[in-house]
């Protein structure tokens, strides 16, 4: 299954978009996390289609959104590894984009840095063709592998994902939100688009805001959650939107 968390703008304090995050319902030990089967999935070859189905899904899924209105929002999908090095990768997103109809700037595709850093012309290549179809590309969970900052400039991506280690003590220590605000700057520096990821408190979202980050994402704001529970959010979103077009 896919779950969907928000990803909020700071700036206007609404959902701008979403991640999709892929879960398994396993009949005997409940819900379970990617960390968990996509390894096996990999090995056993069952990731070629299940990359397939969750590009599809989650396009289908924002063409909905879309359909009701929320044109603005984006979609962002995980790549594992072997799935960003499937040779087939890129005429899959062509495929799933055309297929949906949906604009090719809504959907954006997030691998980690050491994937990135695996093969840096190859990355340079795939994430070259992927842009100049309009895909944006996150470089997630910044900050935990290894990266080089001067690979990470010459590549063509729009968004760091700050990890969460990173967010974990922002607001309550010095060192903390030193580092923090560095790696904000250093993303924005880049031309890139900062996201902070794992936001759970009031002080860390007082502190990103003051820091300028320009996305949120986390539990604070909510948990991922199936589809059919985005409804109300939606809703909620919808209604301050309204009330904004009001006042102005
Ligand atoms: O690697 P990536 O950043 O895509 O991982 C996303 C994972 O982080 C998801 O499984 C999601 O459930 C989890 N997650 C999302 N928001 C939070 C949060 O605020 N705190 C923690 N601890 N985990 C989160
Ligand atoms: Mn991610």
């Amino acid at each position: 299954a896919l779950f969907y968390q928000p990803l909020i703008n700071l700036k206007t304090n609404t959902i701008i978009g979403w991640e999709a995050l892929l879960r398994w319902h396993h009949p005997q030990r409940g819900l379970l996390f990617p960390d968990e089967f996509i390894k096996i999935s990999e090995e056993t070859g069952i990731i070629t289609r299940l990359t397939e189905w969750i590009l599809r899904t989650a396009c289908q899924q924002l063409k909905q959104w879309h359909n009701r209105g929320f044109t603005s929002f984006t979609m962002a999908v995980n790549l594992s590894a072997i799935e960003f090095q499937q040779p087939q990768l890129v005429q899959l997103v062509e495929e799933v984009i055309l297929d949906t109809g949906l604009p090719t700037h809504s959907l954006e595709l997030e691998i980690t840095e050491s994937i990135a850093m695996e093969d840096i012309e190859k990355t340079k290549q795939t994430l070259s063709t992927l842009s100049k179809m309009g895909v944006r590309i996150s470089i997630d969970d910044f900050g935990t592998g290894y990266s080089s900052i001067s690979y990470l400039r010459q590549f063509p991506c729009h968004t760091l994902k700050v990890d969460r280690s990173f967010i974990i003590d922002l607001g309550n220590s010095e060192s903390a939100d030193l580092v923090g605000k560095s790696v904000i700057n250093l993303g924005q520096g880049l031309n890139l688009t900062v996201v902070a990821e794992g936001v759970e408190t009031e002080e860390q979202l007082n502190f990103l805001r003051q820091a300028q980050c320009d996305k949120v994402q986390g539990y604070w704001f909510s948990e991922p959650k199936p589809a059919d529970e985005i409804e109300a959010l939606l809703i909620e979103q919808e209604l301050i939107k309204r009330s904004h077009q009001e006042k102005h």
